[in-house]
């Protein structure tokens, strides 16, 4: 484990479960390391250049987004498996290189797009897939929050050099798209975007890193849709929201509502609540309790890393998301801030 966060802590209750050996942790300070290997119960604590060179079964990179591309590069190259925390790089070429890497290396690169293991985001991607929703017309979507409203509120993720160019949009827009495309199938072509930096400072130092996004995009399909991004939302905290309309069917998710998914039609509406009994296999398959005990954000998390783990004893889970996917969303996250400085609508490349 690399990190010492809130990450580590999620990461590691979920490799635990998953049947991992939790063999050593590194943050970038030793007594942060001793601390946290001890708390989170890692055999060992060591720097993070000690650890990079072992060549463990898995390494998760949990670190700010600035170390991702050094810390996953250099597990890859020491033969580990790669779990690395969104964003995956702070730069599309950056992303490429690490899922190209990892592919070369036919070593799993695996990103926590874990909403995606919401049960009920499988069965939405069901129907779509299906063409029980019919062709995709529409989308929006929206992911709003509130933890950096104050001026005064702070974090890594603010500094462009510990969080990266993009801090909205990379930290919790990468979520927002990586859905829209899993879900629908398709693939977002092309985009334009207006981005907002509220506060210019926080704790005394400039800020370079957007509070809040809105976009319009097409889709590959014939899609078109919009998407609002938000740390300054007040009374939002993972108002991660999505909305599909179909030529037959509209399918909505809400992530603070995760056991249910509204089905439009024009007729009469449905609200599906989970229910293994009833749902698409790979709903079915992720529903770890029985209906009516309600799953969340963790079991999301030990679903994931559960997949990431069968990936690695050379299964194929399906819908694992992938360095490929972080890659998506890294030059997804390019074409948004090349758009917001040039004001024009941007191609986003292909992965
Ligand atoms: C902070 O914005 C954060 O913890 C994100 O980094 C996570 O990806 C998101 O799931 C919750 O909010």
């Amino acid at each position: 484990m690399l990190g010492a966060g809130f990450m580590a802590r999620t990461h590691s209750t979920a490799a635990r479960l998953a049947g991992a050996q939790l063999d050593v942790l590194a943050a970038s300070r030793p007594e942060t390391s001793r601390t946290a290997a001890a708390a989170l119960g890692y055999a060992r604590s060591a720097s993070p250049e000690e650890l990079l060179v072992e060549g463990l079964g898995v390494v998760h990179v949990c670190t700010p987004n600035t170390t991702h591309l050094d810390y996953a590069r250099a597990a890859l190259l020491a033969g580990s498996h790669v779990i690395c925390e969104k964003p995956l790089a702070t730069s599309g070429a950056d992303a490429r290189e690490l899922a190209d890497l990892s592919e070369q290396r036919g070593l799993v690169g695996a990103v926590p797009f874990v909403y995606r293991y919401h049960p009920m985001v499988r069965e939405a991607r069901a129907r779509i897939a299906s063409g029980e929703a019919g062709t995709v017309l529409t989308v929006s979507g929206q992911y709003l929050q509130d933890w950096l409203l104050a001026a005064g509120d702070d974090n890594w993720r603010v500094a462009t050099d510990s969080g990266g160019p993009s801090r909205a949009f990379a930290d919790i827009g990468s979520h927002l798209v990586d859905l829209v495309e899993f879900v629908s199938g398709d693939r977002i072509t092309r985009l334009v975007a207006t981005t907002r930096t509220v506060h210019e400072e926080r704790a005394g130092q400039p800020v370079h890193t957007e509070d809040a996004v809105a976009l319009t995009l097409e889709l590959a399909g014939g899609g078109i849709g919009s998407l609002l991004i938000s740390q300054v939302a007040p009374g939002r905290k993972n108002g991660l929201v999505l909305e599909i309309a179909g030529s037959h069917e509209s399918i909505r998710f809400e992530q603070e509502d995760p056991e249910r998914l509204w089905v439009g039609r024009r007729g009469a509406s449905l609200l599906l609540r989970r229910d293994p009994d009833t749902l698409s296999v790979d709903a079915a398959r992720l529903s770890n309790v029985p209906a009516g005990h309600a799953q969340g954000y963790q079991d999301a998390f030990n679903g994931f890393v559960a997949d990431a783990y069968a990936a690695v004893a050379g299964e194929h889970p399906e819908g694992l998301p992938t360095f490929r996917d972080g890659l998506r969303a890294a030059l997804i996250t390019d074409a948004v801030l090349e758009s917001a400085e040039a004001g024009t609508w941007v191609e986003v490349s292909k992965a």
